[in-house]
C-alpha cells in the first residue's frame, strides 16, 4: 500500500510542476480556450489565474507532504525491516512450532512421562526393598554356606562309635547278669517266646541284679503323645548311659513278662522335683498279647514307699473312685484305640497310652510338665491332658519329674539292699 500511494503523489507532483514550468514561462501569452475544461468553467486563463494565485501554498503544502512522505517513507521502511524480521521470525518460528496433532501427543506423551516417572520411583522404592532382602538372604546364604562347609568338615571326620553294645546275651538283663555281666549298658535279649532279640537298657547293679528297663522318663525330652502301633512297637531312645527317654514296646513287654513261669516284679521308680526317690514293687505282672490288648495284670503289690497307686484312689469325688481307678486287668488304650471302662477315651483325653481304667490313679506315660506343679487350665478345658501321676505319694496336680519302670524276677528281687540273704542267695549263683 505505501508504495504505490507514493507513486501516485510522485506522479502528481512531476504533473503540477510541469504545468508551472509551462505557465511561468509564458505567463504574458494569449489564453487559448481548452475543451478539457468544460462549459462551467470561465476560461482556462482563469483557471490559470487561480492555480498560480494558490501555488505557493499548494508547494507548501506538497512540501509538507514530501516531508512527510520522507518520513513516512523513511518510517515505512523502519517498519518493513520489522516486518520482515517479525515474518522471518514467525516463519521460523512456525517451522519450529509442531502442528496441533504432534502438540497434543506431545502432551499426552508429556502426561505419560510423568506417570512413568511416578511408576519409576514407586518401583525404585521397591527395588531398593527387594534389593535390601537379596542382601539379607544372601547374608543368611553365607551363614548357612559357612555352617554347610564346618559340617562338611565335620562329616570327614572319621564317625565314632558312640553306642556301645554289650556282646553279652541272654532271655533278659537278670540272665544277662547271671552270664557274667556286670556293667549297666544297651545288650541283646531274647525272651524264649521271641522269634528274635531286640535292644534292652540292662540296669546291673553291685549285687548283680539285672533289671529289665521298660519305660524311662528323664527330662520331658520325648513326647509320649503317640498312637497303638508306636506303643507296641516302641519309641524314643535307647542309651548305654541311661540318658533318654523311651516306652521299650508293649509286644516286648509281653515277651518279656510271659516267656517265664518264674514271677516277674515290676519295680516303679519315681523321683518328685524336690529330688525325692520312692519307688513301689507288683510281683507276677504280665502284660498280655495284643488280642487282648496287652492287659496288665499283677498278683499283688509287694510294697514300696510311694504306695500302691495301682489299687486305685479314692479322690473324695465318688464312692467309686478307687474302683474306677485301679489298674489290675485292665487293657492298654492309646489315642485311637479305646479300651477303657469310660465312655469317652482316657488316653485320647490325655493324650497318651496306658492301661486306662476311668481313667487312672497311677499314670507314668502323661504329659511332661516342668516343674512339676499344673493346674486345671494347663491340662485343657475339660481338666485332661494329665501329668506323670502316682497320687498315693503327689496329688492329681503334680507332675513327677522322673519314672523308672523295670522288670525284674521275684527271686532276685531282694537281693541287696542290705539283705544279706539276697547277697548270700547272689553268691550262690
Ligand atoms: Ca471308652
Amino acid at each position: 500500500m505505501a508504495p504505490s500511494r507514493l507513486a501516485t503523489a510522485g506522479g502528481l507532483l512531476l504533473l503540477l510542476s510541469f504545468s508551472s514550468a509551462q505557465i511561468r514561462g509564458d505567463n504574458s501569452a494569449p489564453c487559448t480556450p481548452h475543451d478539457n475544461f468544460g462549459t462551467y468553467c470561465p476560461t482556462t486563463c482563469g483557471v490559470a489565474d487561480y492555480m498560480l494565485r494558490y501555488r505557493p501554498e499548494v508547494d507548501r503544502d506538497l512540501e509538507n507532504m514530501q516531508h512527510k512522505l520522507d518520513t513516512s517513507t523513511n518510517l515505512t521502511e523502519g517498519a518493513e525491516q520489522k516486518i520482515v524480521y517479525m515474518k522471518d521470525s514467525t516463519l521460523s518460528a512456525q517451522k519450529n512450532t509442531l502442528p496441533d496433532p504432534y502438540y497434543k501427543r506431545s502432551t499426552g506423551m508429556l502426561e505419560d512421562i510423568v506417570r512413568f516417572e511416578k511408576t519409576s520411583i514407586a518401583q525404585e522404592q521397591q527395588i531398593f526393598e527387594l534389593q535390601n532382602i537379596i542382601s539379607s538372604n544372601e547374608r543368611r546364604m553365607s551363614d548357612l554356606k559357612q555352617l554347610s562347609i564346618q559340617l562338611q568338615q565335620r562329616c570327614t571326620e572319621p564317625c565314632k562309635e558312640s553306642v556301645e553294645i554289650q556282646s553279652l546275651t541272654g532271655t533278659d538283663c537278670q540272665d544277662i547278669a547271671n552270664r557274667g555281666g556286670t556293667t549297666s549298658g544297651l545288650y541283646y535279649v531274647k525272651p524264649a517266646k521271641a522269634t528274635e532279640q531286640f535292644l534292652v537298657y540292662c540296669e546291673i547293679d553291685e549285687f548283680r541284679r539285672g533289671f529289665t528297663v521298660i519305660q524311662r522318663r528323664r527330662d520331658g525330652s520325648e513326647d509320649f503323645h503317640k498312637d497303638w502301633i508306636q506303643y507296641k512297637n516302641g519309641f524314643g531312645h535307647l542309651s548305654p548311659d541311661d540318658t533318654t527317654e523311651f516306652w521299650l514296646g508293649n509286644e516286648k513287654i509281653h515277651l518279656l513278662t510271659t516267656s517265664t513261669t518264674m514271677p516277674t516284679v515290676l519295680r516303679i521308680e519315681l523321683v518328685d522335683w524336690q529330688g525325692i526317690k520312692k519307688y513301689a514293687d507288683y510281683t507276677m505282672f504280665r502284660v498280655g498279647s495284643e488280642g487282648d490288648m496287652y492287659r496288665l495284670t499283677y498278683g499283688y503289690f509287694l510294697g514300696g514307699d510311694a504306695g500302691d497307686a495301682f489299687d486305685g484312689f479314692d479322690f473324695g469325688d465318688d464312692p467309686s473312685d478307687k474302683f474306677y481307678t485301679s489298674h489290675n486287668g485292665m487293657q492298654f488304650s492309646t489315642v485311637d484305640k479305646d479300651n477303657d471302662k469310660y465312655q469317652g477315651s482316657c488316653a485320647q483325653q490325655d493324650g497318651s497310652g496306658w492301661w486306662m481304667n476311668r481313667c487312672h490313679a497311677a499314670h507314668l506315660n502323661g504329659k511332661y510338665y516342668q516343674g512339676g506343679t499344673y493346674t486345671e487350665k494347663d491340662a485343657g478345658e475339660f481338666g485332661f491332658d494329665n501329668g506323670i501321676i502316682w497320687v498315693t505319694w503327689h496329688n492329681r496336680w503334680y507332675s513327677l519329674k522322673e519314672t523308672t519302670m523295670k522288670l525284674i524276677p521275684l527271686s532276685r528281687i531282694t537281693a541287696g539292699g542290705g539283705q544279706q540273704t539276697g547277697v548270700k542267695q547272689f553268691g550262690g549263683l
